[in-house]
């Protein structure tokens, strides 16, 4: 149930899609709305995924966030929460991501999922997850929370589409049924030092559950994965601040590597 007004729901949209286009940071948004639901939040970020839309953005995935046992302990959280991709937040691997665009931007080390066939929850399992993928392969996520030194509450943060602003696919491709998902390890430089490892089982014990939890959340309002879709689902390293000049690489076990710089 939500507590915001759809004009409510539209100005802070409006407000955190500004926020995010200017690079100019905000307050968080529970500061002035302590009373809003995660409905209210998701309807905030189903509205600026529609106000995108709308000036013609093609949104072409999905990710996943507050994935991580630790993160969902200190949050007090039930489950992870989800925010889309936009077209203009693809780069490409071994790309530029021009830091001027991002307010204080944050590398991890992920994976994605593409689909063949729609998932549609309730009741989406890990089995159901891996039997829908068509391949899985690396990813690597660029953060940027609106909010004032990242200061954020998990309401604030899905309302800000779960701090969505790159991604950089690469690597190689690979069937699920070929890789040991909990196991695959990963390995994230920056400037040539290596700065986090990490496994898939950072993921929610499984990457799969995650792609599962998408599915039965958006069953929540109506929606469903349809196939072909392009999910990340959630850090399987701590993310790390970037400069401009930094350059990332980050190494996974059997499916090469994904790298950028940020200019
Ligand atoms: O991908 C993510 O896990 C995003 C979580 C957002 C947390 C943050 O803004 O620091
Ligand atoms: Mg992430």
């Amino acid at each position: 149930m939500g507590s915001l007004s759809k004009q409510q729901v539209e100005e802070i949209a409006q407000h955190l899609e500004n926020a995010e286009l200017q690079a100019q940071s905000v307050a968080r948004i529970t500061d002035d709305y302590p009373n809003m639901t995660c409905d209210d939040a998701y309807d905030i970020q189903w509205e600026i995924r529609r106000l995108k839309s709308s000036r013609g953005t093609k949104i072409v995935g999905m990710k996943m966030g507050l994935t991580s046992r630790a993160e969902i302990a200190e949050m007090g959280l039930e489950k992870p929460c989800y925010g889309f991709l936009a077209d203009y937040a693809a780069i490409p691997d071994g790309g530029d991501i021009k830091h001027d665009e991002l307010i204080h931007p944050k590398v991890e080390a992920e994976l994605a999922f593409v689909t063949k066939v729609p998932l549609k929850g309730p009741g989406i399992n890990i089995g159901d997850v891996l039997r829908a993928t068509d391949f899985v392969m690396p990813a690597v996520e660029v953060i940027d929370s609106r909010y004032r030194d990242f200061s954020f509450d998990v309401n604030s943060v899905i309302a800000d589409n779960a701090s969505s602003s790159r991604f950089v696919a690469g690597g190689a491709m690979a069937k699920a049924e070929d890789l040991d998902l909990k196991n695959l390890g990963v390995v994230l430089e920056v400037n040539g030092n290596v700065v986090q490892i990490g496994a898939g089982a950072e993921v929610l014990g499984h990457p799969a559950s995650s792609i599962a939890s998408l599915a039965n959340q958006l069953a929540e309002r109506g929606e469903e994965i349809p196939a072909g879709t392009f999910i990340m689902v959630g850090a399987i390293t701590t993310a790390v601040s970037v400069k401009k000049g930094d350059h990332f690489n980050v190494r996974y076990q059997g499916l090469g590597s994904v790298s950028g710089r940020f200019v």
